[in-house]
């Protein structure tokens, strides 16, 4: 089943909007697999972010992510990168969609409220670079027979 890396961002956390975000991810179906409130190190947000190193916005960026407590998670289910991906909105909130996370409680692009691996190879290396391999827990649920 896939899986994908998202991650409530400071912003997120200080508002107060995990348990909402959470919801959200868990009344669509998906199954989480793991999560944990934790800080980010430089270095840990250089990484997360290098595919970004050569933009403008980089240094901020790296301080924004590491100016408090992120609430990192671990998804999974049928489509759950693209559909976690739309779920979230544009990461600009000014054109997020209505409903969607960055939509509703969104209204800066440099405070988006939430991450989202964007593709497969970023997911597996997202959920590598946050969680080690006995953090995720593999369980079924037997309300997926009502899913799929
Ligand atoms: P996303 O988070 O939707 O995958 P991204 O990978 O292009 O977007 O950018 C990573 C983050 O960088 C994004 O969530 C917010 C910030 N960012 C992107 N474009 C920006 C810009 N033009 N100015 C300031 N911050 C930006
Ligand atoms: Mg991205």
């Amino acid at each position: 089943m896939e899986k994908t890396f998202l991650m409530v961002k400071p912003d997120g956390v200080q508002r107060g909007l995990i348990g909402d975000i959470v919801s959200r991810f868990e009344s669509k179906g998906f199954q989480l697999v793991g999560a944990k409130l934790m800080s980010i190190s430089e270095e840990l947000a250089e990484k997360h972010y290098e595919e970004h190193k050569e933009r403008p916005f980089f240094s901020d960026l790296v301080q924004f992510i590491t100016s408090g407590p992120v609430f990192a998670m671990v998804w999974q289910g049928e489509h759950v990168i693209a559909t976690a991906r739309q779920m979230m909105g544009t990461t600009n909130p000014q054109e997020a969609a209505p409903g969607t996370i960055r939509g509703d409680y969104g209204l800066i692009v440099g405070k988006n409220i939430i991450h989202g691996s964007d593709s497969v190879q970023s997911a597996e290396r997202e959920i590598k670079l946050f969680f080690q391999e006995e953090e995720l827990v593999e369980y079924s649920k037997l309300i997926n027979n009502w899913i799929y």
